[in-house]
């Protein structure tokens, strides 16, 4: 007999430092997913997993590390590849450094998520950064997402959190090629650039991603 699909609910990276008014990287109306994403955790997940940005002091993203300004685009070395072979990076303000305030998951979140939440840390090799909850930006290493994954026997991940251009574009791309079917509830997700939002939510529904309504969510 047919089961149901066993869907997981991601949280991506509802920390404080990407959340107004105070985080250093606040993402533009970041506070308007929290009733949301509290709503969705209500719901009977087979599994909840939380993302955190978590960074070393001195990470290869941080203005701090470069003394340039925050989103100067640089290029820096690639990971294992032979010196003078390069990358993209974007530096952003220092944030979400291990062990800080700015780490931490949002305050009512923190009380709200159950015992049994995977927590998923990311960004801690100071020598290249990580979008993606499954990965390092340069796939020179994977988190433990993947596998919890399967283990669990989940076929379908639903996407919420911060911030839709970056962390939550590249979790849901990882996720369609792992051939995940992926949902992003769209009152629950919000961009750095809040005018990329539609371009971003096209491109992802070029990768087979489908961006749905809490309410489509909540009442299958
Ligand atoms: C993020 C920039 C740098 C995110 C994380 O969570 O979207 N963006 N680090
Ligand atoms: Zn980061």
């Amino acid at each position: 007999m047919h089961s149901p699909a066993k869907t997981a609910l991601l949280l991506v990276d509802i920390q404080n430092d990407f959340l107004p008014p105070d985080g250093s990287l606040a993402v533009p109306e970041g506070r308007d997913i929290l009733p949301h994403v509290y709503r969705l955790l209500e719901w009977n997940w087979d599994l909840v997993v939380a993302s955190q940005d978590y960074h070393p002091h001195g990470h290869i993203s941080f203005t701090s590390t470069h003394d340039l300004p925050p989103f100067t685009n640089i290029s820096v070395q690639k990971p294992h590849c032979p010196p003078g072979v390069m990358v993209p990076q974007m530096l952003w303000p220092d944030h979400c450094v291990q062990g800080t305030h700015g780490c931490e998951f949002e305050a009512e979140l923190k009380k709200k998520l159950g015992k049994d939440v995977v927590i998923i840390q990311k960004g801690g090799d100071l020598a290249v950064d990580s979008y993606s909850a499954f990965s390092d930006n340069q796939y020179t290493s994977f988190t433990p997402l993947i596998k919890t994954l399967h283990q669990a026997g989940i076929e379908h991940v639903v996407i919420c959190g911060l911030a839709t251009d970056y962390c939550v574009y590249f979790t849901a791309v990882d996720s369609c090629k792992f051939g995940f079917k992926t949902e992003i509830v769209r009152e629950a997700v919000r961009a750095a650039d809040k005018a990329a939002t539609e371009r971003v939510f096209d491109d992802l529904r070029g990768w087979g991603c489908d961006i749905v309504s809490i309410d489509d969510v909540l009442t299958v």
